[in-house]
């Protein structure tokens, strides 16, 4: 079958040459650094999936099988294959063996459904698609089906656990063979953006630029051979992935322990009983742990750093994670694009309380600009741009999204709103864009609206993020029905038929007579947004 090759955009030549002169970006690949680890570590234990307990030797051992397994199949250099694994052992398999092969994992959520998953295989021409069993009483196999009925390029689906009409994970395991030669400028993998349009934006990350992320992170967070790092939140994600997450732990020759279940009463135990020293978590989560923590008093001793990222912490939960649970707590700005911000564990209370930490990388170059696009002085609130040997130059094979996206320089206009302290750190104070961050989870509100507006009864519709104590925002869809007026039950379910992702129905409905207007005409629905935003903020 024809593989599709929408480009993944590069960084100019000169910037290639600075960044493997300064010695960020090397010739080595995930592949190969994993061999080279495995090497000086052997026996020790690398990864804690329940009780299953693979040493890195046998963690690389399984890799190539799996790898050697792929290639039977066809599967090779180049090859697009989208992973949605629950947290697990072979999770990290997977993604071993693909980075080896030169196969491109594209990360899914545990949560996408078949638009998302539809939009990746379709997009990507992707040949394999690889899910687990049953996961929460979800039949990944059944979107399986359907994603396969939808999706011509797919070739494979391969199943971890019951593999029903599919291939099984575990039956493909073979005695390791000879595998292509990878560059560390060829791709290993594509991340998701958050997204503000309908659109699904993948961010190619090729092996030099993604180790460098990696080893950049390890550095900051001094991620060690004694750190047993903790994956409670879903490990395709950037965060629990490679900021350090498990791909930094398991380089630095650290212990990575998975759970699928990031609840406190599984994770305390996990921590104590496998010595913890630093997990990952979103506000929310981190707030269920923060109340449970001060009710029950866990002995959770070996836990030393929190790392909470991926929507604001507010500067009361902020507070509450040293007293709860004996460690220090890390604030992680970050963005599957590329930039990474961490608070340093040795930072002032101050510091860590109430900022999002400093760019990770020297060579990071940020920008904080206003509506003309000239610099902001200290202090004062403007967009954040920012380039650097691990922040993408452009979208997969969007060229008409990256000019807005990104400046002719080659900056990436994150969409955030920032100010920068006296000490160098940033502080986020909201976005410019329609996304909406609820708890973490990235809502494009353009995207929600367009589904709604298939449903019958539905005229019109503006989906806004309200404040929420707890998520930092929840989703309102503010609804115009035609006369045949829907329920809100009515439309949550024709989303989920529709194929959206659970986390993207809004959490409320309300039904108006109409738009408020400014009195100059027709508005636009930026402005809309934020009209009814702002009419309903605070409010319920
Ligand atoms: C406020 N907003 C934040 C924070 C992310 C590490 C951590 C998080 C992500 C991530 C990531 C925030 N305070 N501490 O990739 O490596 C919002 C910003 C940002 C967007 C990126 C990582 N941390 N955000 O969340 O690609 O708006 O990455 O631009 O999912 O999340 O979202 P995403």
């Amino acid at each position: 079958t024809a593989t599709m090759h929408p480009t993944a955009p590069d960084w100019p030549p000169e910037f290639v040459e600075r960044y493997v002169s300064a010695g960020f970006w090397r010739s080595e690949t995930f592949g190969g650094v994993l061999k080279t680890v495995a090497g000086r570590m052997g026996a020790q234990i690398a990864l804690v999936d329940g009780d299953r307990r693979l040493s890195f030797e046998e963690l690389d051992r399984s890799v190539d099988e799996l790898a050697a397994g792929f290639a039977g199949l066809g599967l090779g250099k180049g090859d697009v294959v989208v992973v949605q694994l629950p947290n697990r052992a072979a999770f990290v398999e997977v993604v071993f063996a693909l980075f080896r092969l030169g196969s491109v994992p594209v990360f899914a959520l545990p949560a996408h459904r078949s638009v998302e998953i539809g939009a990746f295989c379709s997009f990507t021409g992707a040949k394999a698609y690889i899910v687990a069993d049953v996961v929460g009483g979800f039949d990944y196999r059944e979107l399986a089906a359907d994603i396969r009925a939808r999706a011509p390029s797919l070739a494979h689906v391969i199943v971890d656990g019951e593999p029903g009409p599919f291939l099984a994970l575990d039956g493909l395991r073979r005695p390791p063979v000879d595998l292509p030669a990878i560059d560390a400028g060829d791709l290993a993998c594509f991340q998701l953006s958050g997204g503000t349009t309908g659109i699904p934006k993948l961010i190619a990350r090729r092996h030099r630029d993604y180790l460098y992320n990696v080893r950049a992170s390890v550095e900051a967070c001094d991620f060690n051979e004694r750190t047993v790092y903790l994956a409670a939140l879903p490990m395709g994600h950037n965060f629990p992935m490679a900021c350090p997450g498990f791909l930094g732990t398991l380089l630095a020759g650290g212990r990575v322990v998975v759970t699928d279940r990031p609840t406190p009463d599984v994770c305390f135990d996990l921590i104590a009983r496998e010595n913890v020293t630093a997990t990952a978590l979103v506000p929310p989560l981190a707030m269920v742990w923060l109340d449970v923590a001060e009710m029950t008093k866990p002995q959770v001793p070996s836990l030393r750093i929190l790392q909470v990222g991926g929507a604001k912490l507010g500067h009361e939960a902020a507070r509450r994670v040293a007293p709860a649970l004996g460690c220090r707590l890390q604030q992680v700005f970050g963005m599957a694009e590329g930039l990474i911000c961490f608070t340093a564990p040795e930072d002032p209370d101050d510091v860590v309380l109430n900022t999002q930490g400093k760019p990770m990388s020297t060579a990071d170059e940020v920008r904080i600009v206003d509506g003309d696009g000239n610099d902001v002085p200290d202090g004062v609130t403007g967009h954040l741009l920012t380039r650097g040997p691990y922040t993408i130059r452009g979208y997969f094979g969007l060229s008409e999204q990256n000019a807005a996206s990104f400046t002719p320089d080659g900056f990436y206009r994150s969409g955030d709103l920032v100010r920068r302290v006296a000490g160098g750190q940033l502080v986020v104070e909201g976005r410019d864009t329609d996304q909406i961050n609820r708890g973490g989870e990235k809502i494009a509100a353009e995207e929600v609206e367009n589904f709604l507006l298939g449903h019958e009864g539905v005229l019109d519709v503006a989906v806004v993020g309200l404040p929420d104590g707890y998520l930092g925002e929840r989703t309102c869809a503010f609804v115009l029905p035609r006369s045949s007026r829907p329920t809100p039950n009515d439309l949550r379910m024709f989303l989920k038929a529709s194929g959206l992702a659970a986390f993207k129905i809004p959490d409320r409905f309300e039904f108006l007579d109409s738009f408020p207007t400014t009195g100059v005409g027709k508005i636009s629905r930026k402005t809309l947004r934020e009209t009814l935003k702002a009419m309903h903020s605070g409010a319920g």
